[in-house]
């Protein structure tokens, strides 16, 4: 796969600035984009597109002319729901309808695992399950997910939601050890989700290959993402670190982890 120009959102941030020198291999030009100018300066092959995902008029022009969208861009925590409304719900609204009108054939929509938070880590889901989002992030990536399937059936607009686990160098505690994927495999899943011929709107869980798992990939196998690495490399050193697992804790009994119970809602704020 080589598109002309493809756009990189989120390009500042922490999986944004690991995909950066990996995109462009798969294009002529990698348009990287973030929110303000506080963003390493356009290398060759790249350019700069700076916008506020609130900003209508600035997704607009980021959008114009790019064949494809990697969209990382956004809040990915819990944070005030003002927060997540402007960069999550109306961000991906102008997002989609910047695409939409100026013939954007594919976005790979980087979504979350919190979507299905509120299951509990003794059960194993696939996106064909209810979601149960662990709180307003969650909820406002099931409302990207939607959304997406809105523009697929009726504009023919193309998304891979990959819901990603813990996309980081390394597990950082026992629940990552089933949620991590790493950033090579990372790769693999967003070349994989640009690259398939025929994906409408498909939603994938972003995980390595790792030896405990609460996700079954099946309904995604047309996409052809083959992991190849697993956590399993870091459990000792992880499960000495974090010897005491509290049963009784809503973070250790649920896939959402920490995010069950982490706020702000109205009233904690
Ligand atoms: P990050 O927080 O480091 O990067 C997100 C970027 O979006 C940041 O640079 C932030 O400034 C930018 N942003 C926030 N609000 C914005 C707005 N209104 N307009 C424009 N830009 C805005 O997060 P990370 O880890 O790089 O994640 C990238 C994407 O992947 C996010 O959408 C996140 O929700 C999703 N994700 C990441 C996971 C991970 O393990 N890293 C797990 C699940 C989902
Ligand atoms: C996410 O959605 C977050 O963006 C990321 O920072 C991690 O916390 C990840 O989920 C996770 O569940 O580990």
């Amino acid at each position: 796969i080589r598109f002309r120009r493809l756009l990189l959102t989120g390009a500042a941030g922490n999986l944004g600035s690991e995909l950066r020198p990996r995109l462009k291999a798969y294009c002529d030009t990698l348009r990287v984009s973030h929110r303000s100018d506080d963003i390493a300066p356009a290398g060759p092959g790249e350019e700069i597109a700076v916008a506020d995902l609130a900003d209508k008029a600035a997704v607009m022009a980021m959008v114009e002319g790019v064949d494809a969208i990697v969209h990382l861009g956004g809040v990915s925590t819990e944070q005030s729901w003002e927060a997540i409304r402007d960069a999550n719900i109306s961000g991906m609204v102008h997002l989609y309808e910047a695409a939409r009108l100026h013939g954007v054939r594919r976005i790979v929509f980087a979504s979350s695992n919190h979507v299905t938070g509120f299951y509990r880590q003794d059960q194993v889901v696939s996106s064909r399950d209810p979601v149960r989002p662990d709180g307003f992030y969650g909820l406002s990536k099931a409302f990207g997910e939607n959304l997406a399937q809105l523009y697929w059936d009726r504009h023919g607009l193309e998304t891979v939601s990959v819901r990603i686990g813990s996309s980081f160098a390394a597990p950082r505690d026992r629940r990552m050890l089933a949620t991590w994927m790493s950033y090579d495999d990372t790769e693999r899943l967003v070349a994989a989700a640009l690259g398939a011929p025929v994906v409408g709107h498909s939603i994938i869980y972003g995980m390595s290959d790792n030896a405990t798992t609460w996700w079954d990939n099946t309904p995604a196998r047309h996409i052809g993402y083959r992991p190849q690495d697993s956590s399993e490399v870091f459990r000792a050193e992880v499960e000495a670190r974090q010897q005491h697992v509290d049963r009784g804790d809503p973070a250790t009994l649920h896939q959402g982890g920490m995010f069950v119970r982490t706020g702000p809602f109205f009233d904690e704020a």
